[in-house]
């Protein structure tokens, strides 16, 4: 088992988690003694619409999309309360982190999870009707507390859509990184390699990067195409701004 690969998986501690003041309980189920698993970072985040709509990506156009959207902004639990808008941010790391997690999570449905995990974190989550204009019911909103990567592919993107790597120790850090020889800022979501008024600086020569997002920001710039979309860069830079 020592040898066995170790793989990384991003948690987020979602807005009705912080309200039912359940980060504890979440980081006790998730802790080394528990599931074995490192806690390889943490931080805690504003999320922006952009970061919000970029992690689920998978789900738009769909009749929840924009409601999942403004729960994992805090705007469906703290509406009036900014103070409270954001969720904390996790990467844990070890031999089948990926299913560990969702094991401990349980179920996608918090219905389903109390019928098949009782006391699975999932079973103390709700079901929110979505509603249209009239106010007749299209969709529901699940409101389960924590997300889990679901695979290795999508763990390494969402690790990379919260995290910048130096906010993982270097001993942690889970994918190449290189030093940025350029500087790259944002600007109303164009990307710009000198800087221009109200521009946002996304990296400055010197700074350490996924080489992934360097390689996509450097083609981008050069009008190239890129796996990775340029709001899926900028979004962990202009972040609690
Ligand atoms: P999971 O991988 O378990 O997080 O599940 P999904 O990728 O299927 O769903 C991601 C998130 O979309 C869920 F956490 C909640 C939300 N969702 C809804 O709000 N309503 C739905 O009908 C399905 C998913």
């Amino acid at each position: 088992m020592e040898n066995a690969p170790k793989t990384q998986t991003l948690v987020l501690f979602k807005p009705d988690s912080l309200k039912n003041s359940l980060a504890g309980f979440l980081m006790s189920s998730l802790s080394e003694i528990n599931t074995g698993l490192l806690l390889a970072g943490i931080k805690s985040i504003q999320v922006s619409r952009l970061m919000a709509e970029e992690h689920y990506s998978e789900h738009k156009g769909k009749g929840f999309f924009p409601s999942v959207v403004e729960y994992l902004m805090g705007l469906s639990h703290f509406a009036d309360e900014p103070k409270k808008q954001w969720v904390i941010a996790l990467v844990y790391e070890g031999v089948d982190a990926i299913k560990k997690v969702r094991d401990v999570a349980g179920p996608t449905n918090p219905i389903n999870a109390r019928i098949q995990k009782p006391g699975c974190i999932r079973s103390l989550g709700a079901l929110i009707p979505v509603t249209d204009s009239t106010g007749k019911t299209i969709d529901n909103r699940i409101d389960n507390l924590i997300h889990a990567s679901s695979s290795e592919s999508d763990a390494e993107k969402e690790i990379k859509l919260w995290f910048k790597p130096n906010e993982i120790p270097t001993a942690l850090r889970g994918y190449p990184t290189v030093t940025s020889l350029s500087s790259f800022y944002y600007s109303n979501g164009n990307l710009l390699t000198s800087y221009t008024d109200g521009a946002v600086c996304l990296l400055a020569a010197g700074d350490l990067a996924w080489k992934s997002d360097l390689d996509a920001l450097t083609a981008i710039a050069s009008g190239k195409p890129s796996p990775v979309s340029l709001d899926a860069i900028a979004a962990k830079y202009i972040a609690n701004l």
